[in-house]
């Protein structure tokens, strides 16, 4: 069930279920969505923004310039991953990605928020590119970085501890996956897929990006979205790379489509 592609300007006309994502890059969010309404199966339009080009329609829709965006109908746009979680539960309730039960729906949206949230591992991650640019020796410091970190609160101070609260964050997750394999759990969460899973099937090509074969992307963003910090490298758990595995194999598009 391919989307239709469409442009900003038929997306905020349009009526039924429309999104925005980032094309050609695999941002963690857009990728999260899309494999979200992958699994559930919903129909709907999608807009490739292709980085760098204007936003002004975007912004005037969706009062911001931050992707994914995802619209239903005339209700306002949403602009973060739990919005969205939660709207696309709401279209298709089947199959669940946030888990019935109360304990296990507050762990998930806790590892969610670790992982997705702002300043969680992802928005670190991206941070700590940020401050590596702007710090080595013929880095981008005016570019691209300038423009992320001024856009996602980037300051030295934080650059400073990046490196160290990604490489926790990820072997605290490592954890987690161990200690679901030891009672027997394929998942993050209990015994069933929920949204941590994709959102860290998601992540995991900004990190260690599957083989060109099933995700296929340029060169230069392999390089920019494979991490080679070592503390960080040390912390990817054989057991991280094998249920991002799992999850795509099982419950998402591959090869992964990220135009
Ligand atoms: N607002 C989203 C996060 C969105 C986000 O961080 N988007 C990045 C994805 S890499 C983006 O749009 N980057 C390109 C840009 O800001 O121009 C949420 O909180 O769920």
């Amino acid at each position: 069930m391919k989307p239709e592609k469409i442009d900003i300007e038929q997306a905020r006309h349009a009526t039924g279920l429309r999104i925005v994502t980032l094309a050609y890059i695999p941002s963690p969010w857009g990728e999260a969505l899309k494999g979200i309404l992958h699994i559930k199966q919903l129909p709907h339009a999608r807009v490739g923004h292709v980085f760098g080009s204007p936003t002004t329609t975007l912004r005037e829709w969706s009062g911001q310039d931050s992707f994914p965006v995802m619209a239903w109908n005339d209700e306002p746009p949403r602009t973060t991953w739990i919005d969205q979680l939660n709207l696309a539960e709401r279209l298709a309730p089947t199959p669940r990605l946030i888990p019935e039960q109360f304990e296990d729906r507050v762990l998930m949206f806790g590892y969610c928020n670790e992982l997705f949230g702002e300043n969680g591992i992802g928005w670190t991650e991206r941070l700590r590119g940020v401050h590596e640019q702007i710090t080595k020796p013929g880095g981008d410091p005016a570019g691209v970085s300038a423009y992320l970190g001024k856009k996602y609160g980037y300051t030295p101070e934080i650059g400073e501890r990046a490196t160290q609260r990604v490489a926790s964050g990820i072997a605290a997750l490592a954890k987690r996956l161990q200690e679901q394999k030891s009672r027997g759990s394929r998942f993050f969460i209990g015994d069933n897929l929920s949204a941590m899973d994709v959102y860290w099937a998601a992540s995991s090509n900004a990190m260690k990006p599957l083989v060109p074969e099933l995700c296929p992307m340029s060169d230069q963003i392999r390089q920019v979205f494979t991490i080679i910090e070592p503390s960080i490298v040390d912390a990817m758990h054989p057991i991280l790379i094998e249920h991002r595995d799992f999850i795509f194999k099982n419950y998402l598009e591959l090869p992964v489509d990220l135009s």
